[in-house]
């Protein structure tokens, strides 16, 4: 769907339907608005960019739209396209908690290895911080992004090697509320 047209087709509407849980109805909403603000078809990095700087105007948030805007582009096109953006959009705000840890399990795997290493998951938290450092106030243990990534790794991985795997982050995230509520942060975003 790179094209540019006003409306979707009856096909790509079955389509969309069968990948969301968005009925015809929402999803021609949605692409109404994607094409008015997006009139190519596709969303670049830099408006990307400038959507989370809307949210975050005080931080610095580029590096972590560029990680989200990863996990966005399936394809790796560097666009986003509908498709694209309207399944991320389901799973992020219809998915189950399952759909929704296997996102964010995405996001943190930055190499798409199916496994988070340490430096990995600092990347992302450390991207964090400086978007939305300033603006809330963290327990003195988890006051930089190196306390924090610690102590959540060390939680998570069960099995103590150099990695967590998919079912170490979702036990880990069930248990600990605070990944999740990381995770609603770019929840309510797009
Ligand atoms: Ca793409
Ligand atoms: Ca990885
Ligand atoms: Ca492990």
């Amino acid at each position: 769907m790179g094209r540019s047209q006003s409306k979707l087709t009856a096909e790509e509407l079955e389509d969309l339907q069968q990948c969301t849980r968005f009925d015809k109805k929402e999803l021609r909403q949605w692409y109404k608005g994607f094409i008015k603000d997006c009139p190519s078809g596709q969303l670049d990095k830099s408006e990307f960019h400038n959507i989370y700087k809307q949210f975050f105007p005080f931080g610095d948030s580029s590096t972590f739209a560029d990680y989200v805007f990863n996990v966005f582009d399936t394809n790796k096109n560097g666009m986003i396209e509908f498709k694209e953006f309207i399944v991320a959009l389901s799973v992020t705000s219809r998915g189950n908690l399952e759909h929704k840890l296997r996102w964010a399990f995405q996001l943190y795997d930055i190499d798409n290895n199916q496994m988070i290493t340490y430096d990995e998951m600092l990347s992302i938290v450390d991207a964090i911080y400086k978007m939305v450092g300033t603006m809330i106030k963290l327990p003195p243990d988890e006051d930089t992004p190196e306390k924090r990534v610690q102590k959540i790794f060390s939680l998570m991985n069960k099995q103590k090697d150099e990695h967590l795997t998919f079912d170490e982050f979702k036990d880990g995230s069930m248990k600990d509320p605070a990944i999740v509520q990381a995770f609603k942060l770019y929840d309510g975003l797009v």
